[in-house]
């Protein structure tokens, strides 16, 4: 097929050809819709052929791959990413200026595909483009969701969630591919045959579902003669081409069978959601399994050396199913026997861990397992039963120790240990979660399998949220220091030498205001907001959680403004400040949802005070995603990543701040930690307690909140003013923040951390002023955040766990 982006004259005419032939309306009359939607195809059809060639040089390399498996992948949109990593931006620009069509008003139409909750589907995101990026074969395995991730209202202050339909008016980069579609088996029972003196294990009567995968191809950067497309591929629920069920209607069958893709979860769903929740996640598995499996025999015909060609990655617990569906297929479809179907899924699956929060980790009810997943739940039973024979000669006088570490327990199928067990590799995601896993969280299983464990600091792709989210920036840098950084972002570390070049200091403070100026400009277009960008943009946004503390923030801003208020000389002293919010709170969140409406009632009464309202802005942005994430890393001056230290396993929006020239007020927590040791504190605002301390608080006790409350006047003055009638008339409003904080034991440590936060803000305030300095500062966070690509986390994946080499065509 000719390249018709070899230039903008053969583009043009192809371009206006397709929408007339595609839509059988005149060029001139077609909706932008209609040529956004054409764009997208002749691109899609473009990167066609090295989808082709990239699975083709797999199959004739011989190369091992990487299956991704997630139950979230957070793209956000992809024809600006498409094309810049294709490289072929300049001549659709031109030939679309000849057009008289804007091509940023064509790329705001793509809906975000939203199929994640927060930063564990983002970083799933990230890793598709680094990996693609770095000419390594590997695929992202999920669910198409039909409705993404919600989209978010805010109503009178309050949250209120509407069906997010992404899918609505079609989606350009996928492809369905119903001849790969497989069957997946659901409740019946396990019924033994004796075949020729073998046991063989037959589930009857199984309920099918039909899986349809749909194929959606991840562009690499061009950059140094990578062609590499790999595939996302996202699987959808179909009735089954097999019998329906007899026991329910088909009605109700195919309201079932529809049920299993159409809603993500949010990350703390309820009980109710739980048959589903562990069906969307059988399902996926199952699928995908079988897609590598079957990818695999294609080419070796065996599976023997499965393990040495393939690896399953397990992202969080969610898709541990891997590990018993892999027996299953090696055992019951393949005829292998135990140990060597363990052999081989053992050194297959890889696990990474994101999270320590108890509540977080998966445990299913057996009695909700067994019927849903009969031959699953026993080949489960026997890797527990022979993991619990190892345990016993471990700790042979200890029953209780063997309860607590075995993969079913106490009635309960533990999912993170059935992943420990069953994979070669279990990593963390910043130093601090990896050092917490091993010497906390899961200290036995360390001593078990200490080889196992390791690190891997997460990342961003610089692709998006740097070259494509921050033009200026990218413009500056490529000048000042050239455009090696592009490819190796380690490079950035050549700002330094500008450090002092007051030229330089210009123009990265003009690129702050030029970013600021711009999600000014869409803050007061939605919201009637209108931010002054000479303000410090001081900026929180990540899902909503106690743990994040989104709190802290919001009641050091009625301190700010109480002080302001009386207190003449703090007034004098203090620069303007703009505190801009973003998070998403899970529906049947009550306590997250409490907090968004104190945000905007704190919002309501400052920017409202003529005596503050120069001073002291507070906007809560609606339906942050990750496309208003791209408006908003650039703009901020200040990154609040404030979490109960030890809670937030790394945090990756702190990178993606960092890498656009903001300073990081946080604790010791997560990635914070590295990025301190980066910059140092010179260059970051850290406070609070550290992980250490609030590790000791929660063994030992010893902390009274009524203590603070108490003593410190500013903190007494803020909560009483959550339940006097200070910022709503109901005084009731607030009432259970004002509760978890004081007779609830403040778990987060919010109190307790109160003052630290003042001082740390205080300091942020203050250097601020020497605009000189705090630019330095910018710059020096910049040309130290090399680390955090997401290229560098990847090519440790593929060198220390998954032992992938280069693409070669
Ligand atoms: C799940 C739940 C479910 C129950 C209620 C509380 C709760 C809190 C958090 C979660 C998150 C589960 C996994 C997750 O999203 N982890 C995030 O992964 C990111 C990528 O590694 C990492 O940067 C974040 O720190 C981590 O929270």
């Amino acid at each position: 097929m000719a390249n018709v982006f070899a230039n903008k004259d053969v583009f043009k005419d192809t371009f206006q050809t397709r929408v007339e032939q595609i839509y059988g309306v005149k060029f001139e009359e077609s909706t932008p819709h209609q040529r956004y939607f054409t764009l997208g195809t002749l691109v899609r059809e473009y990167i066609s052929s090295n989808w082709i060639e990239t699975n083709e040089a797999i199959v004739e390399g011989k190369h091992k791959q990487v299956y991704y498996f997630s139950m979230e992948f957070l793209m956000g949109r992809l024809l600006t990413n498409n094309i810049m990593n294709l490289g072929i931006r300049p001549v659709i620009e031109e030939a679309m200026n000849e057009l008289a069509i804007d091509l940023n008003e064509l790329e705001r139409i793509e809906a975000d595909a939203g199929l994640g909750n927060g930063g564990l589907g983002r970083l799933a995101a990230c890793f598709m483009d680094s990996i693609a990026s770095l000419g390594l074969p590997g695929h992202g395995n999920g669910l198409r969701y039909r409705y993404g991730f919600f989209e978010q209202k805010i109503i009178d202050g309050y949250q209120v969630e509407i069906p997010d339909k992404w899918l609505q008016r079609g989606y350009v980069w996928e492809v369905r591919k119903s001849n790969e579609s497989v069957e997946i088996p659901f409740y019946g029972h396990v019924q033994i045959e004796n075949v020729d003196g073998k046991e063989v294990y037959k589930h009857v009567p199984a309920e099918y579902v039909r899986a349809v995968p749909y194929d959606v191809p991840v562009v690499g950067d061009v950059a140094n003669n990578n062609k590499t497309v790999n595939t996302l591929r996202l699987w959808s629920s179909e009735p089954t081409e097999n019998k329906y069920p007899d026991h329910i209607s088909a009605v109700e069958y195919e309201k079932d069978v529809r049920n299993i893709s159409e809603f993500l979860y949010p990350d703390d769903s309820t009980i109710e959601g739980k048959i589903l929740r562990l069906k969307q996640q059988y399902f996926f598995v199952a699928a995908g399994v079988r897609w590598a499996v079957r990818q695999h025999k294609e080419v070796y015909g065996t599976l023997n050396n499965f393990h040495e060609k393939n690896v399953l990655h397990i992202n969080d617990t969610h898709p541990a199913l891997i590990v018993p569906e892999l027996m299953r297929i090696l055992i019951d479809e393949e005829g292998y026997g135990w140990d060597q179907a363990w052999e081989i899924t053992q050194h297959s699956c890889a696990y990474t861990n994101h999270t320590i929060l108890a509540e977080a980790l998966e445990k299913w009810p057996v009695d909700l397992f067994q019927p849903l997943l009969p031959r699953i739940y026993m080949i489960t039973e026997e890797i527990n039963r022979r993991y619990c024979l190892k345990l016993l000669e471990l700790y042979p006088n200890q029953p209780e120790k063997v309860a607590e570490l075995a993969i079913i327990g106490y009635n309960q199928v533990r999912m993170a240990h059935l992943a420990i067990v069953g994979s070669f590799s279990i990593n963390g995601v910043a130093q601090l979660h990896t050092d917490i896993l091993t010497h906390i969280e899961m200290k036995d299983f360390y001593q078990m399998y200490p080889d196992r464990f390791n690190n891997k600091t997460n990342g961003i792709t610089h692709r998006r949220w740097l070259l494509h989210c921050n033009p200026e920036l990218t413009k500056l840098l490529d000048k000042e220091i050239g455009t090696g950084y592009h490819t190796n972002t380690f490079e950035l570390a050549k700002l330094e030498d500008k450090l002092h070049d007051e030229r330089v200091q210009k123009e990265i403070m003009n690129m702050k205001y030029a970013r600021k100026q711009a999600l000014a400009n869409r803050i007061e277009r939605e919201q009637g907001v209108k931010l002054d960008p000479n303000s410090i943009f001081d900026i929180q946004v990540k899902r909503l959680h106690a743990y994040k503390r989104q709190l802290l923030n919001a009641m050091h801003i009625m301190y700010l403004y109480n002080r302001l208020k009386e207190d003449e000389q703090f007034r004098a002293n203090f620069h303007p400040q703009s505190f801009i919010f973003g998070a998403k709170a899970a529906s049947g969140y009550y306590f997250a949802k409490k907090v968004i409406k104190l945000i905007n009632s704190i919002a309501q009464k400052v920017n409202n005070d003529p005596e503050t309202s120069n001073l002291l802005k507070v906007v809560f942005v609606e339906n942050y995603n990750v496309t208003y994430a791209e408006l908003i890393m650039p703009a901020a001056d200040l990154s609040e990543q404030i979490s109960t230290a030890s809670k937030e396993a790394s945090g990756t929006g702190n990178m993606k701040f960092m890498m656009n020239g903001a300073m990081t007020i946080g604790t010791l927590d997560g990635a914070n930690v590295e990025i301190h040791e980066l910059v140092g504190d010179e260059n970051s605002f850290i406070f609070g307690l550290n992980a250490d301390e609030v590790n000791d608080y929660q063994q030992n006790g010893g902390y009274n909140p009524w203590n603070l409350y108490h003593t410190d006047v500013r903190i007494r003055r803020v909560l009483d003013q959550l339940v006097n009638g200070f910022l709503t008339p109901d005084k009731e409003e607030f009432r259970d923040i004002f509760n978890a904080v004081t007779h609830n034991g403040d778990e987060y440590f919010v109190l307790k951390d109160f003052d630290a936060y003042v001082r740390a803000q205080e300091a942020a305030n203050q250097a601020y002023k020497n605009r000189k300095k705090w630019t330095e500062m910018s710059m020096i966070n910049i040309a130290r955040s090399g680390k955090f690509s997401s290229d560098r986390t990847i090519q440790e994946y593929a060198d220390q766990i998954w032992h992938l080499e280069k693409l070669k065509f």
